[in-house]
């Protein structure tokens, strides 16, 4: 089965030449020995960066507190310097304040990352629309504002070279790529044609389950061009390691002729590309 669908991904890589090559820069991936979060290309990022660094300051303090705790009670009230304990059992002014002080820190987390969650959540009026489908095991793409679809496989190891990605992109790096214009606000409908698939390009900071029967939406807007990947994220089988995702953020005028391309390559509706745009082009 594995030969079969590297079989297709490679007759895709064939079949369906990327309309651009790839020689973007690449920013969002992994890398070897990577701690921290790949670079923020969205605010929805950056503010996802910015509530887990307050998080992790207020459990590392929590941590630190508690520890010293058990330390200080370790030391003061062990059986050799404590021999008779006191016996008491209740404490109210104790139990009312460990009750307060955690209610307090939650509705403080809750300040910040409520605000976050919304911005996620929120769609806004989209500039491009995309929906995304996740099938068992690759991606479909349609540009709905202007009629065309293509799917997206993954790159086989000897197909990587010749389109411009690097060794270790296997398994990040696909056939087709999302391809989008910096700085505009892009809204993706993802949904799932046979089981629950999820999409997701950690630099932008979104991740949606893609569910069948279900149509639901991410919004990013990318600030710098480049070329994103993410991976399926929701276990889908045997070959969802096998269904990467790419995205290349470009100009606005590489935006418009990669559109024109794609339109015919894919047979989308041509009169809905502004003639303006025909015309920069061109
Ligand atoms: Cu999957």
């Amino acid at each position: 089965m594995r030969i079969l669908s590297t079989f297709l991904g490679l007759m895709a890589a064939t079949i369906a030449a990327p309309a651009i090559a790839q020689s973007a820069e690449t920013i969002g991936k992994p890398v070897p020995s990577g701690m921290g979060f790949q670079p923020a290309a969205t605010e929805l990022a950056r503010q996802i960066h910015s509530l887990d660094g307050l998080i992790l300051a207020i459990i590392t303090a929590i941590v630190i507190f508690v520890t010293a705790l058990l330390v200080y009670c370790m030391v003061r009230f062990n059986r050799r310097v404590n021999p008779n304990p006191s016996s008491f059992t209740h404490n109210s002014p104790l139990e009312i304040a460990w009750t307060i002080g955690p209610i307090l820190v939650l509705v403080f987390i809750g300040a910040f990352s409520l605000p976050v969650l919304f911005n996620q959540q929120e769609i806004p009026e989209g500039e491009i629309h995309i929906k995304v489908t996740g099938y068992q095991w690759y991606w479909g793409y349609e540009y709905t504002d202007h009629e065309f679809e293509f799917e997206s496989f993954l790159l086989g190891k000897e197909a990587l070279a010749e389109n411009g990605y690097n060794e270790d992109e296997y398994l990040l790096a696909t056939d087709t790529k999302v391809v989008v214009p910096v700085g505009k606000t892009v809204v993706m409908d993802v949904t799932g044609a046979d089981v629950i698939h999820s999409w997701t390009i950690p630099s932008f900071g979104v991740k949606q389950d893609a569910v069948p029967g279900r149509i639901a939406q991410l919004w990013f807007e990318a600030e710098k061009e480049g070329i994103f990947f993410g991976q399926c994220s929701e276990l889908c089988g045997k070959d969802h390691a096998y269904m990467p995702i790419t995205v290349e953020v470009v100009s606005e005028e590489k935006y418009n002729e990669w559109l024109k391309g794609a339109i015919e390559e894919y047979a989308g509706d041509m009169s809905t590309l502004p003639s303006v745009q025909v015309a920069s082009a061109d």
